[in-house]
């Protein structure tokens, strides 16, 4: 798939992607990707999970489950049903409270995904669907 770019903006597969230069809370994320009309990316295909690795950065995504412990919930309100979590995640290590998603590091692992304390300082990827009418 061809990918564009637009004043920071990736497009890929009928939405725009922005990354952000800092780092942030997730919540000051999020508020950040409304502010910009998209939020926090959605992880919805392995395409997806597979483009989001090629940004090889360590960075919030849409997914939390600080409504209902353990419940995992992207941030339109739809369940996790494919998830791609490191090995032993989600955790709450050491009994700390870890309710936010991100990608971690080692984005060489298909299952990267980690929960983490919320107000780590990551950096984010926001998504805007965007279809293109043909
Ligand atoms: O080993 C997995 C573990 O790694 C870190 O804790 C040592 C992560 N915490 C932070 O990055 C703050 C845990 O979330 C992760 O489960
Ligand atoms: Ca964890």
């Amino acid at each position: 798939m061809a990918e564009y770019s637009h004043h920071g903006w990736v497009y890929f597969n009928d939405s725009f992607y922005y990354i952000s230069a800092w780092g942030n809370s997730w919540q000051d994320s999020r508020e950040d990707c409304l502010q910009r009309g998209a939020d926090l990316v959605i992880i919805n295909s392995k395409e997806e999970q597979e483009f989001m690795r090629q940004f090889k950065k360590h960075v919030w995504i849409g997914l939390t489950d600080r409504e209902t412990e353990g419940v995992w919930e992207w941030v339109d309100g739809t369940p996790l049903t494919t998830s791609y979590w490191d090995a032993n995640e989600p955790n709450s290590h050491e009994g700390i409270d870890e309710d936010c998603g991100e990608i971690k590091l080692h984005y060489d692992d298909e299952n990267n995904w980690n929960d983490v304390s919320c107000t780590v300082q990551n950096i984010w990827i926001c998504e805007k669907k965007f279809t293109l009418t043909q």
